[in-house]
């Protein structure tokens, strides 16, 4: 085994990883010169490491080559953009898909739709003009608070106690950061309503 599982793609999955942080950079100065806020809280960008794409082909049983991890599988590259607000992830959602040059591949509203164990957030995956998959994770910092939360303890060895009630608490510290969201964002709305166009 050797060379990259990206073959010789890496400095293009690059430009195209900063390409997507510096439109995700304009759309915020956009929305910020109109509305006076920034709809994003903080956005990371990545490529997948090596060992975490061949990890994922060994788990989904494919080979470990640059097709499965550029085509069958698409978060090598990858943004996460955590908004303040529920309606900015949607924003930010209806400016991905304007953009001419990049085609929906797939689109899953786990805000809408919770995953069974709480788990929200909105995930596209854009295909660029020439051929490469992006993987977009939308969600506020309530979600994205649940998130890493849920992650560290999912890889927590040895995890003592009653699993079925951890999981249980988690699901409804997930329901009620989801009905925190929709109260903040009522809030901010009448906040708007009573300002004009000011917020
Ligand atoms: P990593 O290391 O975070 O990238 P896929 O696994 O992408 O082929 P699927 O099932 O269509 O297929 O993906 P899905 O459900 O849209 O989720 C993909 C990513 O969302 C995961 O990536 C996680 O980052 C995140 N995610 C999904 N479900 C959960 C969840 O229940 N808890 C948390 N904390 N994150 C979740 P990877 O590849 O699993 O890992």
């Amino acid at each position: 085994m050797s060379g990259s599982i990206y073959g010789n793609n890496l400095p293009r999955m690059q430009e195209i990883l900063e390409d997507m942080q510096s439109r995700i950079a304009k759309v915020r100065q956009q929305a910020a010169a109109v509305t006076g806020m920034d709809p994003v809280e903080h956005s990371l960008g990545r490529i997948k490491s090596e060992e975490s794409m061949r990890e994922k082909c060994r788990r989904k049983g494919l080979p470990e080559t640059a097709d499965s991890a550029l085509s069958e599988i698409r978060d090598a590259i990858g943004l996460r953009i955590v908004c303040a607000f529920l309606n900015d992830v949607y924003l930010i959602r209806d400016y991905l898909a304007s953009e001419p040059d990049l085609t929906i591949v797939t689109e899953k509203d786990y805000i809408r739709h919770a995953k069974p164990n709480g788990y929200r957030s909105y995930h596209l995956v854009v295909k660029t003009a020439d051929g490469f998959y992006v993987e977009f994770q939308l969600r506020t910092i309530s979600m994205d608070t649940w998130a890493a939360l849920e992650h560290h303890l999912k890889y927590k060895k040895n995890l003592q106690g009653n699993i079925d009630l951890i999981a249980s608490e988690l699901k409804r510290c997930a329901e009620e950061l989801a009905s925190t969201d929709v109260s903040m964002q009522t809030l901010r709305d009448m906040i708007i309503e009573g300002n004009g166009a000011d917020l």
